[in-house]
Parts: structure tokens; C-alpha cells; sequence
């Protein structure tokens, strides 16, 4: 039974998502230990995690096989859900990164479908909602994240009644013509419309979505608010859809960036590259959705046309290693690599790159030195949720130099306005978008970073949450059919 057993714990707020928010290190007697895993979703859930009594996050954590018991961290309470290494395969890596990530991110590879991986996305999505429904508080509220779950919150529905249940999709919603394209496309959409709200990053996914309702499923839709008709003799139920873009701890990156170590540091990183007059920079999981190509194509070709001098200037490219089992990842990794191996090959001068190319993690610490050492910084992405680079870029000037260049296909374009704005499939453009923001004099740099940092600061991860759930708590608590009697 998934009802609350009245013997153990039960909590108001309940996360899901994919992953816990902690990786594991192992001791050297052995032993394992939990460090937090420092993500926005785990800051801004630090936040509202302090304004309720009892919170908790449901979610794997990162090993197949026998799960940890249920243990707390930082002032929750975590239950790992069970991933064997059969699920990794065909719910992870297959469905949610092969089928639905590239499908969702406009089919910028062919998503690849099997009818087993299918079977192991409902397999993994029962187990975590079974996870959830027995530790939420009677009438408590779920917070579902995120495309590889999108079958949880129907599942819990039919489990509990009482709870208000949330989703948030991190990534794009696809247009009709595209999402259409999934077998399975329906019980998708049933699956997520078992929320009360449903959030998307930009205003055109939450209609793209509300589209597919009408479509698919035929259901009446009155603005943002869809009726899902009841099962049986269950009356309808309203679900609203709604816009939240996501953002960043703002405060806290920009209180790194007045740091006189990190601002050394910055300064020690243009010194290690030779002291270039203008250093550019990328920073990536190293995917497919992210344009990493695009950018390196733009820049080898400045690089020939003699328009770019690798004497006075570098790029530096910061490409996280990522998801690295799947096809379409390892094949992505050979290209950029050879790409920068031909760009360095031709123009770097002797003893220093023309590319800087890093694969690997680095602190946040480090990770704002290099945004405080880069005059601008490019993000390219052909399709992208949000984009928190772009974000923590701008959090990161308090001083108001730099420019940020950002294609229109991130989710972060729709609020980042004062950016220089490319399409980076054209290539012309982008090159001339490069030139542009090298060039930019100081004063231009100042008014635009000044307006992009009243955006950023103004809206932090910790709103973005405080603004989800209470929506949630009005949504929820309006129909008389999901209130607890
Ligand atoms: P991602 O696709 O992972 O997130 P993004 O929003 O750019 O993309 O976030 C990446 C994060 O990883 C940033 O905080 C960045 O600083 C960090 N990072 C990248 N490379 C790193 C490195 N080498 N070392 C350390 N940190 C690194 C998904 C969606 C996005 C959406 C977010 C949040 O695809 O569109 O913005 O979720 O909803």
C-alpha cells in the first residue's frame, strides 16, 4: 500500500528527480560517505526546504544496483530509489537521453526508440512514485522534476488523492509536429497532466504543450488551464500550465566574484595563456544541444580569414565530460576534439593555444575566475531549456565589463535581452556576433552588462521556487475532488 504508514515519518514537501542531490566517496577504510552535490536545483531547494517543518528528496543515487537506505543530508530526508544497471541502460541512457532528449531539443540528432526502453521508463517511473506517495504528508505537496519523470505524477495521483502534486521540465517542450513524432506521446501526456500545475522554462514551451493536449487528447483548454476529464465517475480536474524560468543563486556567485583570491585567480589565468589582449569563452556539458560545433566552426574561421590574431587572442572551451555510454555523446566528443586538434594544428602560436580545450569539472570558485577573466563569453545552444551559464556569467561581473553572446534558441534569450543575440546556425553571423562583442567599447559593455544584471539579480533560483510552490498551494486547493474529506 502507498498510504502514509502512521509508524514512519512522513514530510509537506516531497521532491523527485533523477538524481539525489549528493554523490558518494568512498573512504579509505572503506566506508561511504554523502557530499552534496552543490546544483541549482539543490540551492533554491535549500531555500524552501528551510520554510517547511519535514522536507524530503526522492531520487537514485548514481550506483546501479542495491539502493542505500533512507538517510538524511543537509536537513532532509533522502530515499534512493533502485536503478539496476538494466534501467541505467534502457530507462536512462535509452528513453530519457536517446529517445526524449533529442526529441525534445527539436531532433537535432535522430531520436533512436526501442520498445524495451519504453518498458523500463515505466518500470523506473512506478518506482519512483511509489518511492514518493507513502512519506508525503496527508494533503502534503510532490514536487516532480524534469523529462526522464514524466510518468510520476499521474502515478502518484492514482495513489493519493489528498497531495497536490507539481512538474517541472527543465528542458524545452517540443512543438506538436515534433512531439507527435513519440510513440507513446499520449500516455506521456496523461502522465504529466496528474500534476495540479505543470512548469515550463519559456512561454513557448507551455504552449507548445497545451497544443499537444488539444491535439492528441482532445481536451478543453480555456487559457492556460486545461479540464482532464475524471476516470469513471470522477469529476473533472483542472491542471494549469504556467512559465517559470529558472535561474540561479545570484547573490552567491556574485558575492564570489568580489572574492580577492578568485579576482587573483582571473587575473593568473589570462597570465597562464600568455596574457592574450581578449579572452573568449565557452562553457558546456559537452552535448550535442549546446553548438559546440557551430562555435568552433565560427572561430577556425575567423582564425583563416585572418580576422581573429592568435597572438592577442584566445578562446578557451570548457566542455564537461557527459553522458559518455550514449552514441551520439562519444561521437560529439571525437568531432570537437578534432576540431580543436585542427584549429591548434594550424593556428596556435609555438608553446600556446589558439583553443584552450578543458574536459573536465571545476569547482564553482574556479569556475567564476574563468567567467571573471573572459572579456566575452559564448552560448550557442541550437536548442536550450534555460542556459545557466549565460546566467552565472552575468552574476559574475559586478564590475560590468564582459559580453555575452547567446543564441535565441536558449530559454534564457527570452529575458536576457540586452545580450548580443545570434542564430548560430548561421555561421556568417555568428562570426560577425564574435567580431561585434570583441570590439564592443567599454561604455556599450557597461550599459548592457547593467541591464542584464538587473534582470539576473532581480530573479534567483530562490524566487524561481518560492513562485512554483505557491502557485502550487492555489492550484491544488481548488478543486473540491483532490482535497482531502
Ligand atoms: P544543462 O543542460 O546541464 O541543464 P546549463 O543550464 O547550462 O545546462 O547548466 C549547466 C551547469 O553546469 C552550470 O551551472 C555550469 O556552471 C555547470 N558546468 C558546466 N560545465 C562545468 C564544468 N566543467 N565544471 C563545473 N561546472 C560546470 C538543464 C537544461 C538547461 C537548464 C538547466 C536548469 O538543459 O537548459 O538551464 O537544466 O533547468
Amino acid at each position: 500500500t502507498s498510504a502514509p504508514d502512521p509508524s514512519s515519518p512522513t514530510h509537506e514537501l516531497v521532491v523527485v528527480a533523477n538524481r539525489l542531490p549528493v554523490d558518494s566517496h568512498t573512504l579509505p577504510d572503506g566506508a561511504t560517505e554523502w557530499v552534496t552535490s552543490p546544483g541549482g536545483l539543490v540551492t533554491a531547494m535549500e531555500s524552501v526546504m528551510r520554510t517547511v517543518d519535514s522536507g524530503a528528496w526522492v531520487g537514485w543515487a548514481g550506483a546501479p544496483g542495491e539502493p542505500p537506505a533512507p538517510f538524511e543530508a543537509d536537513g532532509m530526508s533522502l530515499y534512493p530509489v533502485r536503478l539496476d544497471q538494466q534501467d541505467v541502460e534502457r530507462y536512462y541512457e535509452g528513453f530519457s537521453n536517446a529517445t526524449l532528449w533529442p526529441l525534445y531539443h527539436d531532433v537535432i540528432v535522430d531520436p533512436e526508440f526501442h520498445r524495451t526502453w519504453w518498458d523500463a521508463y515505466l518500470g523506473a517511473n512506478r518506482r519512483f512514485a511509489e518511492a514518493a506517495a507513502p512519506v508525503t504528508a496527508p494533503g502534503g505537496t510532490v514536487w516532480v522534476h524534469d523529462y526522464q519523470l514524466q510518468l510520476v505524477p499521474l502515478m502518484i495521483r492514482e495513489k493519493r488523492t489528498d497531495v497536490r502534486i507539481g512538474f517541472f521540465n527543465h528542458i524545452p517542450f517540443p512543438s506538436v509536429e515534433l512531439f507527435s513524432q513519440l510513440p507513446k506521446r499520449n500516455s506521456i501526456l496523461r502522465g504529466l497532466l496528474g500534476a495540479d500545475l505543470l512548469g515550463f522554462q519559456r512561454e513557448s514551451d507551455s504552449l507548445n504543450f497545451v497544443a499537444a493536449v488539444r491535439k492528441l487528447l482532445g481536451y478543453h483548454v480555456e487559457g492556460m488551464t486545461i479540464s482532464v476529464p475524471g476516470l469513471g465517475a470522477a469529476p473533472v480536474r483542472e491542471v494549469e500550465v504556467r512559465t517559470f524560468p529558472i535561474s540561479i543563486d545570484s547573490a552567491a556567485v556574485s558575492a564570489l566574484a568580489e572574492d580577492p583570491q578568485i579576482r587573483e585567480r582571473a587575473v593568473q589565468l589570462r597570465h597562464d595563456l600568455g596574457d592574450p589582449e581578449k579572452v573568449v569563452l565557452g562553457v558546456d556539458r559537452l552535448d550535442y544541444t549546446k553548438g559546440i560545433r557551430h562555435r568552433l566552426k565560427a572561430w577556425g574561421e575567423l582564425l583563416d580569414d585572418g580576422l581573429i590574431d592568435p597572438h592577442d587572442t584566445v578562446m578557451i572551451q570548457v566542455a564537461t565530460p557527459s553522458r559518455e555510454r550514449v552514441d551520439a555523446y562519444k561521437q560529439l566528443r571525437d568531432e570537437v576534439e578534432l576540431t580543436v586538434g585542427r584549429i591548434n594544428g594550424e593556428h596556435a602560436p609555438l608553446g600556446r593555444p589558439a583553443v584552450s580545450y578543458q574536459h573536465h569539472s571545476f569547482d564553482r570558485r574556479d569556475m567564476t575566475a574563468l567567467y571573471m577573466a573572459a572579456d566575452v563569453v559564448l552560448v550557442t545552444a541550437l536548442r536550450d531549456g534555460m542556459n545557466l551559464v549565460a546566467k552565472e556569467y552575468v552574476a559574475s561581473r559586478p564590475d560590468l565589463r564582459g559580453v555575452l553572446v547567446l543564441s535565441e534558441f536558449a530559454g534564457a534569450a527570452d529575458e536576457l535581452r540586452a545580450a548580443v543575440l545570434v542564430n548560430p546556425h548561421d555561421i556568417d553571423e555568428l562570426k560577425s556576433a564574435i567580431l561585434r562583442a570583441l570590439a564592443m567599447p567599454a561604455e556599450e559593455q557597461e550599459e548592457a552588462m547593467r541591464s542584464l544584471r538587473h534582470q539576473v539579480m532581480e530573479n534567483d533560483v530562490q524566487n524561481w521556487a518560492h513562485d512554483f510552490l505557491e502557485r502550487l498551494e492555489q492550484t491544488g486547493r481548488l478543486e473540491g475532488s483532490s482535497a482531502p474529506v
